[in-house]
Parts: C-alpha cells; structure tokens; sequence
C-alpha cells in the first residue's frame, strides 16, 4: 500500500467518523502516525550521537491536526506553510522518512534548505509545500499573498497557514488575518493550541482561552473549533475549512486543541515550569495512544495489524536512515550560491547609458511612464500600497497617478496601513508563479518602512535560505530623503540601515533617466530591488532628463556625471546635485578640475568604476545625504583604504548629515542635512592635505 498517495475525497459532503471510514484510510493514517512519532522519538538521539538535528521541537500530542493539514493538502495545487512543529503535516503531505531525516541531519540534499536553514523547518517547494521563517507565524502574511494570486488568477485551490497558538499574538499575524477577510481571500489558518509559548502559559498572552476567539469581531471570517489530538475531528474539520473557503470565498481558523507531550524543544526542559501532575496527564492523553486503542476497541484492527504497522514503519526509518548518513554534507564553497538571482540582462544599454533620443521628463514623470510601460510589457505584474489609487489620486506623491484607470483594481490597488502586510504579501503572491512581478510602496515614507522590516529581512534571505528554489521577484519603492521641511518620519534616508542585508540590490537614482532604467531593470530582473527614490528631486528640474524609452541601467554600473582630474566625489541621490554643484563652484573659485561618480546602484556596488577614478584623481570625498556615522559611506571609504591605499594622496574624507534626527524647521533642517557649502569645504581640505 502507498501511504504517500494523495488523499483525493469520494464525495464532497464526506464526514468521517471511525467506524465509518474504510480501513485503508484508517490504516494509512495511522501509519503515518507511527511513522512520524516513531522518527520525532528518534530525533533527540541523533543530537545526542553529534549528528545533527540540533533544533527539534517534538510534535507529541498534535497528531490529529497535523494528520489531517496534510491530507487536505493537494499538491502542486494547494500551499502549504508549515512551521517548525509540523513534522507529520510535512509527512502527511508526503514527505519520506529519508526526506525527514536529511532535513533533521542538514544534508546538502535536504530539500527544503540544504542544510542553510534550521533542522525541523520541512518544505518541499516543488509541491508548494513552502521554506518557512523561523519568525514564528509571519508567514501567516505569505500564505495571504500567495491566496492573493490564488484568487487573481481562479485557482481551485487553498494557502493553508499553521502555527501554534501562541505566536497569533504577533501583529503581524493581525495584520494577515484582516489583510484575508479584507479581500475574501482562500486561506486557512491552523492554529495548534498546546497551551504553551515555550514556557509562558497561554494565559499570559491573551485574555481570551482560544486565541480564535479573538478573532471573532472580523467580518468574512470563519472559525472552526476541534480537537487537535484526534485525526477524525481534525479531518473533519479541515475538510470543512476547505469546503467553506472554496464554497463561500472567505478564511477561515481552525482552532485545535492539542497538548504539547514533550518540552518546546530540546534546548528546553519542561519539568522546570510543568509539574509531575500535569506531565502524567499529558502521557495519558496520548493521541497515538488514543487513536490505536479506538481502532481495537472498534474491532476494526488487531493488535498485530498495528504492530505490523509500526514495525514496518521501523523499517522505513531504518533504511532511511542508512541512506540519510551516506548522504553529502553542505560544501562550505558553496555560501555564496543563491545570494542574490541573476539580473535580467540589458541588450541595448550594458553601460547604463542612454543612446538616442527621448522625452524629456521629470523624474516622477520618468518613474510614472515606465511603470505604465512595464504594466504593458507583463501582464503579470501588481502595484499596492498606501493611497496606492483612488479615483484621481494614485500614490501620496502621484507616482502612480492614472495606472488603475488604465490596469484596473485588481492590479493596481490600495493596501491598509500596514507596512509588513504590504511586504509579506509581496513576497507571499510572487511565489504563486515566477512569472508574477509585484511592485510595492514599501511605505508612504521611507521612515515608515521600520514596521516592515522583519519581512523585509525575510526577502532578504529567501533565495539563499531555500537553496536558490524561491526568490521574492518584488520591486519596493520608497519615497526617500530630506530637503523638504518634512521633519521626522518624512525626511530620513534609510540605505544605510537597508545596505547591511545580503540578499537584496538597493538603487537610488538621482536624475530621471537612470530612474527609468533602474526601475526598468528591477522589474524585470528575478530577485528583490529596494528602489529608493529622493522625493525632493521628483519635480526638480535639475533632475529632468530626456529619457529613451526602453532605457535600461544594469545594476552595479556607476554613472561619471562629470569628468575631473584633481578630485573625486564619489555620491548618489540627492547629493549627486550638491556634488554637481560643489564641483562647479571648485573649478570657479579654485580652479579644481573635480570628477563626480553618481553610484547609482549601491548594491550591487560598481568598485571598479570607483577605483579607477580613485586611481586617477588620488584624492577622494564621498558624500550622501545619510548620516556619517554609520551611513553607506564608510563601506566606500573601508573599500578604497583597502584596496588604493597607495594610490591615495590624502585621508578619504565623508560629508553627509548629522548624527541627530532631522529637525522639521527649516533652520535646523539645513544644519543636519549636507549643502554644496559644506561639500565644497570638505573637498577644499582634502584637495589642501
Ligand atoms: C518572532 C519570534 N519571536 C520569538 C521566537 C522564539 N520562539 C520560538 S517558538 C516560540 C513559542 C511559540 O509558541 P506557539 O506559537 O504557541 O507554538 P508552539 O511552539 O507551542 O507549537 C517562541 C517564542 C521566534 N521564533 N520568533
């Protein structure tokens, strides 16, 4: 018998109950039962023996529930985010006990990491049966997105999310929960109450006993209460969880009731907060133990039935084993695999400029036109966010002002205000397909992206974390900067905080041609882009270009602006215009020939261009509008010290803001962010040194 087999419904309207299900099923289930709890029993002797498996969270006391999410998972077809208790979900989905263990021992062969994530993190994503975070329930906010795509594009299929009870009281969970009554969107939400946070009890999250309850105010929600211990409610009540999403188009929880057995995990100890009491209970509740019992007291099986069972399951685990541990470790070479995906690739522009003539426009103009213009080119390709499109307004600064008119709110839409919500469902809907390119507002400001952050580290590591099977294809555009009297919260630029993550290209074009063609470019490229845009330059006319309109900028190619022997200026954004300026009144007043290297692209990050102008000029002055300390500028000025120390004729020197906030007078505005002025003084003392 193959207990693997997708599990597919006679009828629809089926119910279980043990007497009435047919002895196959009964028996398949309970295989996998044994099964699983046979290898989460063996887990811990693996660490013991230095072999792995160095984080296991036992699943003893969830059987039923987990039992029945992987039975009403179809692959290929559904999505399933199962998180680090999910052991028999993952094998009740499919998965073998050799795929279990290569998991367990973080074998180069592990299919869901290759050993680059946690042990006890099961994915299988050729099925959809999705990497998972160990931030615990955040991807409550993908499995959204991915039902997002589910929905767009009539898919007959479900996002099932599972977590434990405890982690709902994160916002983010919140914000997945209303983001998919919001939209009616197909999913369920599998909570597993074991009545424990590690150590906390349930009753110092939340008030309410089941944390479902919770949830009861949200309009087109439903809730579903059951026993998690016992794999024929459980069953019943996923298959009814799906009927309700398919039938009637909206989430739904399903609460279940399990008992945790063991400890949280095996760095815990249990008895230090549970006492014999309540341990002894928990033995006797076994659902193992239960469910065998009702299958002999129904006179549906033997005892030597089941005994076969598990020992057939022993066997299984045997020769997995063997297998398990001739299999390759991860090669340490290998690291800097699946970083970031390859970019698409510029025919026309490989230089990143521009050939021939174009409109002239401003850069919100440049900006504008070529989402437009993307729109057109794929059909697949999604814009949200805050004041995304209502009527005549399209963006807090008009970026994307006309797109739903001319796409329609289904591709061009508003979000609520919740910035990880508006990132993790980015992330969530482009792993529907490779296809989908989805464009964000990250934030109305990029000093309100902070929310957002923990997706945004998430984005960041997905391709590496998967073992390059999963990459977010997702743009997030931020409207960046100072200059505008914005004050706090409207005037911060946060590259140097975004820079410090592998894993993600982050581009700050300063004029609206190179805004066109890095936008162009991220659109196109598979990976994730942070796409900063100076706001105060959206109308400047110094920003206005003529822009071709298939112009591309390949990442990591840097821009001279302007050619100079005696100094180099090496910036980006908004202070590309100070630069340009300081470097005039230089050669005016001082007769100082000075060569400004707009970087463009900060990650990738063009060294070349870079040292050949160091190389040149030996002297050096990099500028941003970021703070000094701690800002991208001292990557640039650790790299040149590195590697053209020789060719220096003076220290490097940074201007950029104050460590302070920015101030919202204008007064104090002008002493925190950097002006030609200053840049013009900080380039005469190195040019003097
Ligand atoms: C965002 C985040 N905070 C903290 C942790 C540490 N942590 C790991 S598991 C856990 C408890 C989660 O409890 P619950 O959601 O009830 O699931 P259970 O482990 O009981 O199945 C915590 C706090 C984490 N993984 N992620």
């Amino acid at each position: 018998m193959n207990y693997r087999k997708q599990f597919t419904l006679d009828r629809e309207d089926k119910v279980f109950s043990i007497r009435k299900t047919d002895k196959d099923t009964l028996k398949k289930w309970y295989y996998l039962m044994t099964l699983g709890r046979q290898i989460d029993n063996k887990a811990p002797n693996y660490l013991k023996q230095a072999l792995g498996w160095s984080y296991h969270a036992p699943f003893a006391g969830h059987d039923g529930i987990q039992l029945a999410i992987g039975q009403v998972f179809e692959r290929n077809k559904d999505h399933l985010f199962p998180y680090y208790r999910d052991m028999l979900t993952a094998i009740s989905a499919g998965l073998t006990a050799e795929e279990i263990i290569l998991n367990g021992l973080s074998k180069a062969t592990d299919i869901a990491s290759g050993g680059r994530h946690m042990s006890n993190h099961f994915a299988k994503p050729e099925w959809n049966i999705h990497n998972v975070s160990s931030a615990t329930g955040n991807h409550t906010l993908h499995a959204v997105g991915v039902a997002r795509a589910i929905k767009y594009y009539g898919q007959d299929a479900v996002a099932i999310s599972s977590q434990g009870e405890s982690s709902t009281s994160e916002g983010y969970v919140y914000e997945a929960i209303n983001g998919a009554a919001t939209e009616k969107l197909p999913v369920i939400f599998v909570f597993q109450d074991n009545g424990y946070g590690i150590s906390v009890p349930k009753e110092q999250q939340t008030a309410s006993s089941r944390a479902a309850d919770n949830f009861h105010g949200f309009k087109n929600l439903r809730v579903i209460y059951t026993n998690g211990k016992d794999p024929v409610s459980s069953m019943n009540a996923m298959l009814k969880a799906k009927r309700i999403v398919k039938e009637e188009g909206v989430p739904v929880i399903v609460h279940a009731n399990c008992i945790r057995m063991g400890s949280h995990s095996n760095s815990d100890r249990h008895e230090l907060y549970r006492d014999d009491h309540e341990l002894d209970e928990m033995a006797m509740l076994d659902p193992l133990k239960k469910f065998r019992e009702r299958l002999v007291y129904a006179g549906l099986f033997t005892e030597d039935e089941l005994n076969d069972l598990d020992e057939q399951a022993r066997k299984e685990i045997s020769a997995a084993h063997k297998k398990v541990l001739k299999a390759p470790d991860p090669d340490p070479k290998s690291i800097f695999d699946f970083v970031m995906p390859k970019p698409y690739i510029s025919e026309k522009y490989p230089d990143g400029l521009p050939r021939g003539e174009g409109k002239r426009m401003k850069l919100i103009e440049a900006l504008n036109s070529t989402l437009k213009a993307e729109f057109r080119h794929n059909p697949d390709t999604f814009i949200w966010g805050q004041d995304m499109a209502n009527k005549d307004k399209g963006g807090i600064f008009n970026v994307s002002k006309g797109m739903q008119q001319e796409f329609g709110p289904k591709r061009v839409f508003n979000a609520p205000i919740a910035e990880d919500f508006i990132m993790g469902t980015a992330n969530g809907m482009s792993r529907f397909d490779k296809k989908i390119r989805i464009v964000v507002e990250g934030a109305e400001f990029a000093d309100y992206f902070w929310p957002a952050m923990e997706q945004f580290v998430e984005l960041t590591h997905d391709y590496w974390r998967s073992n390059g099977k999963f990459s977010p294809n997702v743009t997030i555009r931020l409207a960046s900067g100072g200059y505008i009297g914005g004050g706090l919260y409207h005037s911060q630029t946060i590259e140097g905080a975004l820079t410090t993550f592998p894993g993600i290209r982050v581009v700050y074009p300063s004029f609206a041609d190179d805004a066109a063609g890095l936008l162009r470019m991220s659109m196109r490229s598979e990976g994730p882009t942070m796409f900063l845009e100076p706001k105060a330059l959206y109308n400047d006319p110094s920003a206005e270009t003529e822009v071709p309109d298939d112009f591309e900028v390949p990442f990591g190619k840097a821009r001279i602006r302007r050619e100079g022997t005696d100094l180099t200026m090496i910036t980006y954004g908004n202070a590309t215009h100070l630069c340009l300026k300081a470097a005039e009144m230089l050669e005016k007043e001082d007769g100082k020939s000075v060569e400004v290297v707009d970087l463009r692209s900060l990650i990738p990050l063009d060294k070349e261009t870079v040292l050949d102008s160091v190389r040149k000029t030996n002297r050096v002055l990099v500028v941003h509008e970021d703070k000094v300390f701690g800002g991208f500028g001292g990557e640039i000025a650790g790299m040149i010290a590195e590697e053209a120390f020789e060719d220096l004729d003076a220290p490097v020197k940074r201007v950029g803001s104050t460590f302070t906030p920015v101030g919202f007078n204008r007064i104090l505005e002008k002493a925190i962010l950097p002006d030609a002025e200053r840049i013009y003084h900080a380039a005469k003392k190195v040019l003097e040194f």
